[in-house]
């Protein structure tokens, strides 16, 4: 008899699925590693990076497919319902179910015997699989996500791997490595806006690549300045730009620039995580950094003072790196196409129309370009 983590893996590889976005579950150490040698896995430090991530997949052509404890669809809530409710974007998500079989962790059962009531209010379809000989209702969510082009949690019980006898491995041994860092950096009085940059931005890409704005102003300054198929813009899922971001890069041979911005990267800098980790060589971050929270009045960041986000970049693990104060500088760093270019600017932002599409329209026209 087959053990059920093969079973999982299996049904996955004939739903063609090409990529698994992941985060451990005690219940599901045997089936992380199963997965990651059958399907290109991408392992996530937060669950709500993986909703961007797998987004982008999807829009870029992809099947992705997130793989996590239960715990973590309670990072993700906001992300699923301002992209993936909004955009009508599907995600199949397998969900180790803590908190109520043979559960001992205390800090469990209060989020896990409320889970299937939080899914049901939130408008997010949910299958639950109690035992192995369920394990087939993964297809019928699978199809039901992408034929309908929403999330479908499948809520697996620990029940499901008790009598398991796939092995678990061994654990990693740490590489010795040596990190030499030497980093000046000078942040000058900012001479350009932010539309200025975009509009940089706007008059070097060329007919076949991809810009992902980030929600509020920047979106509606792209829209302004050069309205194209393949601009995304971004409605919420606030922090996620740059992990939609990764997952198009990840699965288009297109260039990718992300309009990123301070207070969004501050948000979640897991995004820098894996794309320090995964590095692909297609993708430019533009950070725009007007220190402050433009588009919901200028509220200042964490950057104003103390942080450097060039250095959490680098922090992160992204190497070509650079800083830039003027549009002539901007231009060179895109032109070289450098994966991180913080771009400094004055808070400023400049007055421009609602854009005139739905969310769904957007998604449409996008992913019929990239075709
Ligand atoms: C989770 C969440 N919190 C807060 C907001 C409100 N909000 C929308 S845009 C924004 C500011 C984004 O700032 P930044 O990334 O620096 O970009 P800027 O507008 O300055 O270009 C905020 C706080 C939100 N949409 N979602």
């Amino acid at each position: 008899m087959k053990n059920p983590e093969q079973i999982v893996v299996e049904i996955l590889k004939n739903n063609k699925i090409d990529l698994a976005a992941t985060l451990p579950c005690d219940r599901i150490k045997a089936l992380l590693p199963l997965l990651e040698k059958n399907i290109k896995t991408i392992s996530l430090t937060r669950e709500e990076n993986g909703v961007g991530i797998c987004a982008g997949a999807y829009l870029g052509g992809g099947r992705p497919v997130m793989v996590i404890q239960s715990t973590g669809l309670g990072n993700m809530i906001n992300a699923l319902l301002s992209l993936n409710l909004t955009y009508n974007i599907p995600l199949p998500i397998l969900a180790s179910w803590r908190g109520v079989y043979k559960e001992s962790i205390e800090a469990q059962w209060q989020f896990g015997k409320r889970l299937p009531a939080i899914l049901e209010a939130a408008g997010i379809k949910f299958t639950a699989i109690e035992s192995q000989n369920e394990l087939d209702k993964i297809n019928d969510a699978i199809n039901n996500s992408f034929s309908n082009a929403h999330p479908h949690v499948v809520l697996i019980s620990p029940s499901v791997w008790e009598c398991s006898l796939c092995d678990v491995p061994e654990p990693l041994e740490i590489i010795p490595r040596k990190l030499e860092l030497e980093f000046k950096s000078e942040i000058k009085k900012p001479e350009m806006i932010r539309y200025d940059a975009i509009k940089i931005l706007a008059g070097i890409v060329d007919g076949d690549d991809i810009i992902i704005a980030n929600l509020g102003i920047p979106s509606k300054e792209l829209y302004d300045i050069k309205d194209r198929e393949l601009n995304l813009y971004m409605l919420g899922s606030m922090g996620l730009a740059s992990s939609i971001g990764l997952g198009l890069a990840l699965i288009q041979k297109r260039h990718v620039y992300v309009i990123d911005g301070d207070g969004s990267l501050l948000m979640n800098p897991n995004s820098l995580t894996a794309i320090g980790e995964y590095n692909p060589g297609n993708l430019t971050v533009i950070a725009i950094d007007n220190a402050a929270y433009g588009s919901t009045g200028n509220q200042k960041t964490a950057t104003c003072s103390q942080i450097d986000l060039e250095l959490l970049a680098k922090a992160n693990g992204i190497k070509d790196t650079v800083k830039v104060h003027t549009t002539a500088e901007l231009k060179e760093a895109l032109l070289r196409k450098v994966s991180f270019i913080h771009a400094l600017v004055k808070p400023v932002n400049v007055k421009c129309r609602e854009i005139p599409l739905s969310a769904n329209e957007i998604k449409q026209r996008f992913m019929k370009a990239i075709r």
